[in-house]
């Protein structure tokens, strides 16, 4: 595969690099995105699982869920793709991933700067007290469990529909995604705010913005490059061409 000369051009300058991902990041490791075919949203929508009020008016509705997709991740890997931006950490100066996805993967995979704006799968809270709760026989309940401080329900640290995102990690998403020369935006359909303000800013802000998808995107007409192709199939070619040069 030939990649654009500009493109090669910016690989060699670039000294701060940003790979902002989403669910289409995870595809090749078997986990299901939420919109587009075979998305999880297709069957469910947000509406009923993703949010507060859903999980307060049947908690052990929506906790199922969240285990049913944390049994998904646990039994799958992170891909090529991941391991792939975990290794370009050794050709930039400053590597930062900023992931609206809660799957854990870029960490498992070896990425040491992640910023997780939607939260994460693994980590789970007491939503009267806040205290999270580590065990681990937490991830067999098929029920909701119940805070062993105070009795309240716990949920999944993860952002849902409605809620804040965590503002300093926000904040620093925001900064690095300003200040970096290169943007990689890869399996995302940039449709859910205000994450999808981010590669828009990084953009205004001067960044050359390369897009990897298998499809058109809302923002395949603003990007500099967009490159038709799986994550775990074109990361790969881009960490080859870095070997080559170096
Ligand atoms: C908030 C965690 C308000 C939970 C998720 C404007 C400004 C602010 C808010 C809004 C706004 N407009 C609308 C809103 C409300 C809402 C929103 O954005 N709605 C959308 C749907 C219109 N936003 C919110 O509610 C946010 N909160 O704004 O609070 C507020 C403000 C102040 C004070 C108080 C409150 C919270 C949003 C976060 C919701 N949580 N996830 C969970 O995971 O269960 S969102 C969920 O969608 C995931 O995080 C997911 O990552 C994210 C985005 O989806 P994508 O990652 O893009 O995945 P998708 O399936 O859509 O696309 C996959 C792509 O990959 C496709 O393009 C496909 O072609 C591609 N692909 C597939 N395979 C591959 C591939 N690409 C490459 N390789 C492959 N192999
Ligand atoms: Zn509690």
């Amino acid at each position: 595969m030939e990649f654009r000369k500009d493109f090669i051009e910016k690989l060699k300058t670039a000294k701060s690099v940003v790979f902002f991902t989403g669910a289409g990041m995870s595809a090749e490791s078997g986990i299901p995105t939420f919109r587009g075919e075979g998305g999880i949203w297709n069957k469910l929508n947000p509406e009923e699982l993703a949010n507060f009020s859903a999980f307060l008016k049947n908690p052990d509705m929506v906790w199922e869920w969240y285990q049913y997709r944390r049994n998904i991740i646990n039994q799958n890997q992170p891909n090529a793709g991941h391991y792939a931006i975990a290794e370009m950490e050794k050709y930039f100066n400053k590597v930062t991933v900023v992931t609206q996805n809660v799957d854990n993967l870029h960490t498992r995979a070896g990425s040491k700067k992640v910023l997780e704006l939607h939260g994460n799968i693994e980590r789970n809270f007491c939503v009267d007290c806040n205290k999270f709760d580590y065990s681990p026989e937490l991830n067999q309940s098929q029920k909701v469990p119940r805070c062993r401080h105070c009795g309240g329900l716990i949920r999944p640290d993860v952002v849902w529909f409605g809620e804040m995102l965590p503002q300093e990690i926000f904040a620093e998403a925001e900064s690095v995604s300003r200040k970096a020369d290169l943007f990689f935006v890869i399996g995302t359909s940039a449709v859910v705010y205000p994450a999808a303000y981010i590669p828009l800013n990084a953009k205004s802000s001067g960044a050359y913005i390369v897009e990897i998808n298998v499809d058109e995107t809302d923002i395949s007409e603003t990007v500099n490059y967009s490159i038709k192709g799986k994550a775990g199939e074109i990361l790969p070619k881009i960490l080859k061409l870095l070997d080559k040069k170096k």
